[in-house]
């Protein structure tokens, strides 16, 4: 029987297309307080600071493309013969610009809106501000970047660990391993008995408990283990 792959990927994958990290030397985490901007509460006390944040980031995604790994998984995705799952924590679309036919954004996306008052996500066209009323309910001042907080349950997370443990093979990309509860998948995966390995640019947290480590830019070792 064809093995089942379950792959994660970080902001590591999306850093060669020119899209920032969190934790590397001049990531965003050091240079806005993830307090600030990556939580309920932050959005509570500032929410126009929050929306500046995502519609830059947002603006800046327009210009970026989609890079050899985004487009190796892709490859891998539409020719491979057994199940690929993809889990991605990154809310950017380069997955999906690179043509991988479904993706599961774990922690959102940047490109949708969600109401904070009725619950309705549409796709944010242009920038998001306080000024806005929601479409569905027509609540001002209602829409929040469809994104997953810190403190918040991230999306489709029961689906994600049937899919997890039902995989043969765990491949972990460009992620540091530092954030709940993707960072607990490799120790899942090892208790099932399931195959571990890690691409990533340096060692992870997490490194230690995966059955093999591979480190250079997704760029090279992403399009060489899909061939
Ligand atoms: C390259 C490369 C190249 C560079 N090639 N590689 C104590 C213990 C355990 C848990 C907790 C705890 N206290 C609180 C928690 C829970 C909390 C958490 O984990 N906190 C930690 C800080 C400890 N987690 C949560 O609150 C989550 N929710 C939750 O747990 O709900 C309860 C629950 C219970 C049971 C089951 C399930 C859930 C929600 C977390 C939400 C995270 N949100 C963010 C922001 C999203 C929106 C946005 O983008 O702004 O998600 S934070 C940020 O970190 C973002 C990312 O997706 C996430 C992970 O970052 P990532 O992708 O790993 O990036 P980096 O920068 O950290 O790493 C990049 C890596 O790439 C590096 O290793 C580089 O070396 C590498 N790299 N260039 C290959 N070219």
């Amino acid at each position: 029987m064809t093995a089942s792959i379950f792959v994660l990927t970080g902001a590591g994958i999306s850093a060669e297309s020119g899209v920032a990290t969190f934790r590397d030397v001049g990531g965003l985490w050091s240079q806005v307080r993830l307090e600030d901007v990556a939580t309920p509460e932050g959005f509570l006390r500032d929410p126009a600071a929050v929306h500046a944040f995502y519609n830059a980031r947002r603006a800046s995604l327009r210009d970026a493309e989609p890079n050899a790994a985004h487009r190796a998984l892709a490859r891998l995705q539409r020719d491979y013969a057994g199940d690929v799952t993809l889990v991605t924590q990154n809310i950017d679309d380069l997955h999906e610009r690179a043509g991988s036919p479904a993706v599961i954004h774990m922690h959102g996306e940047l490109s949708r809106s969600l109401c904070g008052h009725c619950g309705a996500k549409a796709e944010a066209v242009g920038d998001l501000s306080t000024a806005l009323a929601c479409a569905a309910c027509g609540t001002a001042g209602s829409l929040r970047p469809d994104v997953v907080w810190f403190g918040e349950m991230p999306y489709r997370i029961n689906e994600i660990y049937d899919r997890l443990m039902d995989a043969d093979l765990f491949v972990s990309i460009g992620t540091s391993g530092a954030v709940y509860p993707a960072a607990g998948f490799v120790a899942e995966a090892r208790s099932a008995r399931i195959r571990t390995l890690e691409l990533n640019l340096e060692p992870s947290e997490g490194t230690s408990l995966f059955d093999e480590a591979r480190h250079g830019p997704a760029t090279k070792l992403v399009p060489t283990f899909v061939a």
